[in-house]
This record gives C-alpha cells, structure tokens and sequence, in this order.
C-alpha cells in the first residue's frame, strides 16, 4: 500500500511561520512515518515548503489536523476522498471533535496513536479500516521508532526535532493537552533518545515537548547523556522548574541554549484565573537572570486577552517584559481551543464571537468577547505590542542588556520583527467571512460588528 502522509498549512499560516524565517520542522508526520514497513510505502508532504498534488499515487491519505488548519485539512481530505483515496485523519482537533472530523475522513484516529496507528495500517491494506480508532491505554514511549527525518524536503539546519516526554501536570485552563493526551507522563528511555540525537546531521535541535523539565531527575539523566554528543538545543519548560541550579547546570553542560518559558502574562490575577498561578510574576527578573548566568537565552510565551487583562495590559507587559530581561517572545491572542475548559466557559456565556476554525489560530484573529475590553481593543493593543517590542530599537536594548548569545537572539528577533513589517496580520484568512477580508486589519472585526 501507498501511504502519503500531509504536514498541512494553510495558506495564511504558512505566511506567518514562512515570514519569521527560524521555523524548525513538525515532528509528528515523520514520526509516524517510522512505524511503517515494507511492503508498505510511505511519502511525505509538508506545506510549509512542498504543495500538495491530489493525484498523487497513494492508497491511503494521512493528514494531522489542529483546530486553525482544521477547515483546509476537511477541503484536502474531501478532494482526495473523491479521487478514491482513504483519508485518514488525527491530531488535536480530529480528537477533540471526532463526528466533525469523520464528516471528511474513512478513519479518525482520536488521541495517541503508537498503537492505532499500525492497525490502521494494517485495515487499510485489508479494506476493514473502522470509522473510529481510539487507545484506552496510555502508550508506552519505550521502543517507539524514529522519526523519518530523511523524508522531510529542504530545511537542512531545522529539520531536528525530537520528543523525550509525553504530557504535562498542569492544568492550565486554555490548554488541550489534557483532552488529547491520556493524563499519565510518559518518559523515553534516555539511551534512546539520545541514539536519535546522534543522528543528526546539523549541530541545532529542538525539543517539542510540552515541559522537557517536568521530572527533574530524568532532565538531569538526559542532559547528562546529551554532555559530549556536540549538539546545541533549545526546550520549552516552566519557569517554577528552573529553580533547580543543577538542572540548569547540567542542561548548559549538554548544549542547551534557549529556553522557552510559558510566562503568558504580567498579570497575577490573569494567570490566576487561567489556573496558572505557578508563574509569580515577583520570580520572573530573577529566574530569568538565573537562567542567563548558565548562559542559556531566554523566550517567552506571552498572550493578550484573559480576563484579568484590559486595555492597560499592554504597555504594562511591554515594560514588565522589558524589566524582567526576556531575550525574545512568541505572542499571541488568546484563543479557546474546543473542549478547553475556557471554550466551555465562553460558549455557556455567549461570549464566542465564531466556531469558524480558521480564525481560532491565535495570530491573525480575535475568536471571543474579551472581558474588560471590547475585540477591538484586543486586537488592537496585541498588534501595538508587537510592533514596539519587536521595533529595531527594542529588540537592540533587550540583546544589549542580556548580553547572553546576541546572535542567536538577533535572529530569533528580526523573524518575528519580519512578520510585523511586512504586517502579516493584515492578509485576509482563506475562508473567512468574505466582508470582513476588504479592509479590516483584523478580519473578525468586521464579522463583530456584524452580529445582531
Ligand atoms: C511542537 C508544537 C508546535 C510547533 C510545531 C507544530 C507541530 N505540530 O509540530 C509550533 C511552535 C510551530 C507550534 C505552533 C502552533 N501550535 Co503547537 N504544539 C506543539 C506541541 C507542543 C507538540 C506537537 C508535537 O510535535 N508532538 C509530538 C508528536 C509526535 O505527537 P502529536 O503531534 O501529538 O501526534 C500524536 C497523536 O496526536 C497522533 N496524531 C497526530 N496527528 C495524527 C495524524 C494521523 C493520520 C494519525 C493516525 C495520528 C495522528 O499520533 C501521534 C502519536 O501518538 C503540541 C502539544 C502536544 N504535545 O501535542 C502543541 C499544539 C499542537 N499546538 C497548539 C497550537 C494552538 C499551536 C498554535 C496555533 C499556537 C500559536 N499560538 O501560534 C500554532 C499553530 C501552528 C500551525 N502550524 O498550525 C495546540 C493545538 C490545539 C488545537 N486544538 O489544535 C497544541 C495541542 C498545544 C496545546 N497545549 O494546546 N506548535
Ligand atoms: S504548562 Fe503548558 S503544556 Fe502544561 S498545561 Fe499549562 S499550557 Fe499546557
């Protein structure tokens, strides 16, 4: 059987990543593509470089789908199911909303697929494939197999990347690990994901999982087996788990260079109400500062538009961000993801102001009446963020006064001053509300204004 597995990206996504230059490659196609064996086939496409031929010679179509790609993957997965394909779909929207997701598809795979995935395989090839697969049972990351990095097109230095772990023990209220993943942690053997690393070919990788840091005895393990192996890596932790000098240390030790803290807010009272009151705005200066002597830069995640947040919010984080010595950002809008606890909450309140998918993708658009402030406002405060803290100035003052791999910083900075330059933002989405593509630089507004 002919297996074609889609990295999908929809048009406007593809703008936005493309326009930030540093975009390492997603990891979850290729890896699936190392559970299949001869006789099978297996071909890859990633949008974000390579475009999709429909008459491509495949029996079966696999496609991962999230929620802001969700209404591009439906319109690829119908088009190949009228050529007679099997289309296969999975990921985080597919499980969050199987029925609308098995409306396109011949089998929706829900949740964690290590051992679905090769029945899948397996009933393709026979012509049995179910309508559902879905695993009880957490699987176990022991012996999973490596990723099929040789399939991915271009992007020689940002191909590298790699889970250890699966999960996190937070619950933070606008996340959707806890709906797509089996609750308990998962760790790889390290011998094995070090094996993997060896690999590489270029000397950068990063780390997809959502907490490397979660269990501090098996990142010490990792970082020392990573000691000596030559590679330098960036990860996403929190910022409660790099109170740990050692682990620091060891992380440094092993080539770690970057890490990326879920800060989201400067607001105690936004982050209490989005149940993420592990992050003390108070720490933040010194834990970053920690984290620099170890000579390891640091990038944020920071979103507009909890409930604590108003107008004032933005100049507020603006100098908070700036206080505290962030080296870069990621910034986004807030955005309730279906079956999060804050969908539920700003459904039942009517405060949800589309279900179209397209706009629930945390950069180009505002999904939800915020609080204490009108959309309008939201939008407007999240794009004057952007440009300040990403103007040429500020980004020389952060790098200036860190001090800590300016170079590294330098790039990370100018691909996100990119996107706001070229104001990305301002392009209209594929499939959104026709009216509101004309003039409006954030294009829910117009369907806002709209509404009865
Ligand atoms: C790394 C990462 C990124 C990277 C790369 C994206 C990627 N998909 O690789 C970057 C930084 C670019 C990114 C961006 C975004 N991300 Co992201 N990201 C992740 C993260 C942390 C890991 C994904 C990963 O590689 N996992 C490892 C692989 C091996 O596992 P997996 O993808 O879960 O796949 C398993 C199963 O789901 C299943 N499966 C998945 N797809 C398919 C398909 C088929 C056919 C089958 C059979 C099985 C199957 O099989 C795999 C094995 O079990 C996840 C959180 C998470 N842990 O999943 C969030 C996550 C996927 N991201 C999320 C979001 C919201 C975004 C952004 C919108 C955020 C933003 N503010 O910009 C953007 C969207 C970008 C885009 N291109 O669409 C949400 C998605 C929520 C949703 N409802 O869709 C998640 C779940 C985070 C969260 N905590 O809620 N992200
Ligand atoms: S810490 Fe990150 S991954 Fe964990 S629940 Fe919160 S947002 Fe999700």
């Amino acid at each position: 059987m002919r297996i074609l597995l889609i990295t999908p990206e929809n048009r406007f996504i593809k703008a936005f990543r493309r326009g930030q230059l540093n975009n390492f490659a997603q990891l979850t196609m290729p890896y699936l593509a190392g559970f299949v064996r001869p006789p099978h086939q297996v071909t890859l496409v990633d949008e974000y470089n390579q475009s999709v031929d429909l008459d491509a010679p495949a029996d079966m179509v696999g496609i991962t789908c999230n929620t802001p790609n969700a209404s591009h993957v439906y319109r690829l997965a119908d088009a190949f199911r009228r050529r007679g394909r099997l289309v296969v779909l999975g990921g985080p929207h597919a499980t969050l909303l199987p029925d609308e997701a098995g409306q396109h598809a011949d089998a929706v795979v829900v949740g964690e697929a290590e051992r679905t995935w090769p029945l899948v395989i397996e009933d393709a090839a026979a012509r049995r494939l179910q309508p559902v697969y879905y695993d009880e049972h957490p699987p176990s990351l022991v012996g999973i197999p490596q990723a099929r990095r040789d399939l991915i097109r271009g992007r020689k230095l940002l191909r590298n990347t790699i889970i250890a772990t699966r999960g996190c023990p937070h619950r933070c209220r606008y996340c959707n690990l806890r709906q797509i993943y089996h609750p308990d942690l998962r760790f790889r053997p390290v011998d094995e994901v070090v094996a993997e690393v060896r690999t590489f070919r270029s000397p950068f990788f990063t780390f997809w999982d959502d907490q490397l840091f979660m269990d501090a005895g098996y990142a010490r393990k990792l970082c020392a087996s990573l000691e000596g192996v030559g590679k330098r890596w960036a990860a996403m932790v929190t910022l409660a788990s790099t109170r740990n000098e050692r682990l620091l240390a060891a992380a440094a030790r092993a080539g770690c260079t970057c890490l990326f803290l879920g800060l989201e807010s400067f607001s105690a009272e936004s982050l209490r109400l989005a149940n993420k009151a592990f992050n003390v705005v108070e720490t933040y200066e010194e834990g970053i500062a920690r984290i620099h002597r170890h000579n390891i830069t640091v990038q944020a995640g920071i979103v507009f538009g909890f409930d604590g947040d108003d107008e004032a919010t933005f100049e507020a984080t603006l100098r908070g961000a700036t206080r505290v010595g962030i080296d870069g950002a990621t910034v986004s809008i807030l955005t309730p993801f279906p079956k999060t606890p804050i969908f539920d909450e700003l459904q039942q309140a009517g405060r949800l102001l589309t279900t179209d998918w397209s706009y629930y993708n945390s950069k180009t658009a505002v999904a939800f009446h915020p609080a204490r402030m009108s959309a309008r406002q939201l939008w407007d405060g999240y794009m004057w963020f952007r440009r300040r803290f990403f103007a040429p100035e500020c980004i020389l003052e952060r790098v200036r006064r860190s001090g800590v791999r300016p170079w590294q910083s330098m790039v990370l900075n100018l691909g996100y001053w990119r996107t706001v330059a070229n104001r990305i933002p301002g392009k209209p989405i594929p499939g959104a509300h026709a009216a509101a593509q004309l003039h409006d630089p954030c294009p829910l507004m117009a369907v806002e204004r709209s509404l009865p």
